[in-house]
């Protein structure tokens, strides 16, 4: 199976952020991004250690490579570092993410190679991030998962139910950030996605 086939948490600038993860990892994560685009590259590597270690989770960084190289990999959005270029930075065993805003971005093989999955980036509007760009849809989800033979994972806008129609479509895994973060119980918001996930995957 894939590496990543659940649930993934992307952060968001929290005081309790270590915490959140914590608790979010106990109902089950595969993944976690650490992702605050205000932060030094000091405080990313602080914050993805102290969440690696409390968590057991593979925790890699948005955007910043020098971090990236100092826990287990990064994920990078069109106008960051290009995926291959991340990759020979970081090395064979990085974990390395790459956000698709279009079916074209495929054609790009030299980037998609360098990657482990691919992100569609946003299947629905969220306000969680005011700047994305014109959501994919189902639609998108469907043309990227049959396009690649990565794992996909859809993120923006998801709660349970799309996160079973993100599935149903053809998404390896979900990525969400507020329906975790914000949730009152963060461990049984996890767990309810991975079986949303579940019961996507059985549509
Ligand atoms: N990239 C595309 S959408 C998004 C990111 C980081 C935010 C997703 O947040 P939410 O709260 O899960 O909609
Ligand atoms: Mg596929």
């Amino acid at each position: 199976m894939n590496f990543i086939h659940g649930v993934y948490l992307v952060t968001e600038p929290h005081d309790e952020i270590v915490d959140i993860c914590v608790t979010a990892a106990q109902g089950g994560l595969d993944l976690i991004q650490v992702r605050d685009k205000r932060a030094s590259t000091s405080r990313l590597v602080e914050a993805a250690g102290a969440i690696r270690s409390a968590t057991g989770v593979p925790v890699i960084v948005n955007d910043d490579l020098e971090a990236a190289a100092r826990v287990d990999g990064v994920h990078v959005g069109v106008s960051d570092a290009r995926p291959a270029d991340a990759r020979d930075a970081l090395g064979g065993e990085a974990i390395i993410g790459w956000s698709v805003n279009g079916i074209a971005q495929l054609d790009d093989v030299e980037q998609v190679r360098a990657c482990d999955y691919l992100a569609v980036s946003p299947v629905w509007a969220t306000p969680t991030k005011p700047d994305h760009e014109e959501p994919l849809g189902l639609e998108g989800v469907r043309m990227i998962s049959a396009r690649s033979s990565l794992p996909v994972v859809a993120i923006g806008g998801i709660d349970l139910e799309r996160a079973a129609e993100a599935v149903a479509a053809g998404a390896d895994a979900v990525a969400v950030v507020s329906a975790i973060t914000r949730a009152s119980d963060p461990c049984a918001a996890a767990r309810a996605l991975g079986a949303a996930v579940e019961e996507g995957r059985a549509r």
